[in-house]
């Protein structure tokens, strides 16, 4: 809990700060409403100008919730350390409200509206006593696009009102684009007392309502990003015909100047930010081989009336990225992302107001003070860095973000990519033999658990299209629509699989990895553009070693084997654990994917 926030005195009048904007009369009701609820001491008003920005980086240093950084090395950089029970996005206190639990499905937790509403009601009443309730207007999506969505977050922690300005396109636009409407986002939060035991995250999208308690972190307060860009669009999406994915979105523009805009679903905490930013090895640079980021952890797809091919856009403006392994060796854009205008959340201090977590430097600074406050050594034994350590910074400070990054009319689409984290039987790369093949290859994705979710670490589990914390509805009409989308369309992005994870027996990675990633990439806009050879393997279509540029790898054949190996004694036993999900969707699995899953087994 950030103390400074107690200090401000108890039923202090309720005055307002910021100029009061024109609120249309929905807005104002919801807003009166959830004022005579919550009952705060004052009301912020957020209209993100640049004044506002330094008024509130000062007030959350002096309330005790930043810790202004060397502005010499880390121009307008901040630290923030969060309560240390409140570090990841809790799955298990995440919940969808809808009038049935069917329409919630098997996967999700489900709580009935009504319920819901009134025991989160019984929370929210008078959390806001003696404390500002900023009110944060913001557009998920490039203003002007048709998909853009406006939503109003109300919250009483001033870290997540600064984050929201940066990661969303945030204040006057967006009561500019709401006008006279009622449709947006009602997105209510306080951190509570910040105590798992009254900490919920419920989504109402019946009612395009998002009440979430209890958390300041990330994924569970900043209501923006899986929230509402995720579960709320994802249900939006199945019911409007588009689609809201856990996805990056690259461009790579080749020598030739051709341009092939990837999207590419990893789950949480397993590339998709280092693959968005990707840098290729110098022999591509001097070659011309160009990478642009538009986006690096969520799209809204949709197919285009005139075409009939997927285009999409980035809803997000910034980047909420996971800092332990990240250096200026494996992700160079994001090192740059972070130099300035950056919020550090959980990272070890060091003497001179800089910042540092484990994979930053081969070397440790001497001494530091860690992610929880204490004095740090590095024999001490414990991290510096919370492994879930994060960086919240503007996507405009990428020096490649994609020029059509803010475009409203997006990108096309021309490849979609899944992976997971596997440390053992799921080759390098391999490229699924049509599109209804391709779903039931995301479907099934299987990945190692990591610190970006509260639980069990590193244990594979099914985690389809890296969505299943984030589908807003039931799993099984979610699949459903992914078949569906193909229909809509004239000619479909192609779909591959991909690990950079897996492990030789000594334990090491095999692949490179980082940059080395423009090999695996190269052959994959080979392939969409009918330029590379496969061979027919039992999992699909998959590159020959000569198929893969090795030109400059320091990679012995013998690793590109174990890479590419497809062990099918352990894809049988992939098959078994596949029924986890199976089981889940019982008799409501939709036929494709049973008779995916029996071409499989008759392939093996
Ligand atoms: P979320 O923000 O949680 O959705 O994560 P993400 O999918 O964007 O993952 P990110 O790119 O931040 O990577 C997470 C971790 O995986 C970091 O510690 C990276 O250093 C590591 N990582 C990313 N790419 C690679 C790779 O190609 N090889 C290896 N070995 N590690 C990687
Ligand atoms: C993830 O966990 O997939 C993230 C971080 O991108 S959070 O926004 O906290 O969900
Ligand atoms: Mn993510």
């Amino acid at each position: 809990m950030p103390q400074g926030l107690q200090e401000v005195p108890a039923r202090a009048p309720r005055a307002a700060a910021g100029a009061v904007p024109n609120l249309n009369a929905h807005v104002r009701k919801w807003i009166d409403k959830c004022v005579e609820l919550c009952e705060p001491g004052q009301i912020h008003w957020c209209d993100s100008s640049p004044e506002e920005r330094r008024t509130l980086l000062d007030r959350g240093v002096q309330e005790g919730v930043l810790i202004r950084l060397n502005q010499e090395k880390l121009p307008g950089c901040y630290l923030h350390r969060s309560n240390p029970n409140d570090v990841a996005r809790t799955e298990q206190l995440t919940f969808i409200c809808t009038p049935s639990q069917d329409m919630a499905g098997a996967t999700n937790n489900w709580m009935e509206p009504k319920a819901a509403s009134a025991k989160l009601r019984g929370l929210f009443a008078g959390c806001m006593r003696g404390r500002t309730m900023y009110v944060v207007p913001f557009v998920m999506g490039p203003i002007g696009s048709p998909l853009a969505k406006v939503g109003v977050q109300l919250t009483d922690s001033i870290y997540v009102a600064v984050s929201m300005g940066v990661m969303t396109r945030m204040g006057d636009v967006a009561w500019k684009q709401l006008g006279d409407s009622d449709e947006y986002t009602r997105c209510l939060h306080s951190l509570g007392d910040v105590s798992p035991d009254r900490r919920y995250i419920c989504h109402f999208p019946l009612d395009n309502t998002i009440w979430s308690f209890g958390s300041g972190y990330g994924g569970n307060a900043l209501l923006g990003k899986k929230s509402l860009a995720l579960r709320m669009a994802s249900f939006l999406g199945w019911q409007q015909g588009w689609m809201a994915e856990h996805m990056l979105l690259m461009g790579v523009t080749e020598p030739s100047g051709r341009k092939t805009y990837l999207a590419a679903a990893f789950p949480s905490a397993s590339g998709k930010t280092n693959f968005a930013m990707l840098i290729p090895p110098e022999k591509y640079q001097k070659a011309g081989w160009n990478i642009t980021t538009v986006g690096d952890d969520i799209v809204w797809m949709w197919v285009d009336d005139k075409t009939g091919l997927l285009r999409a856009i980035n809803p997000e403006a910034g980047y909420f990225g996971v800092l332990p392994g990240t250096n200026w060796q494996t992700n160079p854009n994001a090192m740059h992302a972070m130099a300035r205008d950056t919020i550090y959340t959980n990272v070890a201090l060091t003497p001179d107001g800089d910042v540092w977590w484990e994979g930053k430097t081969d070397q440790a600074p001497p001494e530091a003070i860690d992610w929880t406050g204490q004095k740090w050594t590095p024999d001490c034994g414990r991290k510096a860095a919370h492994p879930n350590s994060r960086f919240t910074a503007p996507m405009t400070n990428n020096p490649a973000l994609d020029p059509s990054a803010d475009d409203p009319a997006g990108v096309p689409v021309n490849a979609i990519v899944f992976g997971g984290r596997r440390s053992k039987v799921i080759p390098l790369v391999y490229q699924a033999f049509n599109w209804t093949h391709g779903v039931y290859v995301g479907a099934t994705l299987g990945s190692e658990t990591t610190a970006a979710a509260t639980g069990q670490l590193g244990v594979v589990r099914r985690d389809p299209m890296a969505m299943l914390p984030f589908i807003g509805y039931n799993v099984r009409d979610y699949f459903v629509h992914w078949f569906r989308m193909r229909k809509k369309m004239s000619d479909c992005p192609r779909i591959f699989h991909v690990n950079w994870f897996r492990r030789g027996d000594d334990g090491r990675f095999l692949w490179p990895g980082f940059g080395e990633n423009m090999r695996v990439l190269k052959w994959i806009i080979d392939r969409c553009r009918g330029q590379a050879y496969a061979v027919e393997t039992v999992l699909g279509w998959m590159p020959r070693p000569k198929d893969i540029d090795l030109e400059g790898l320091k990679i012995n054949l013998k690793d590109l084997e174990d890479l590419q190996h497809v062990d099918l004694e352990a894809v049988k036993v992939e098959l078994l654990s596949q029924e986890e999900l199976f089981l889940k969707l019982a008799g409501d699995l939709p036929k494709e994917m049973v008779f995916q899953r029996e071409l499989l087994v008759s392939r093996l």
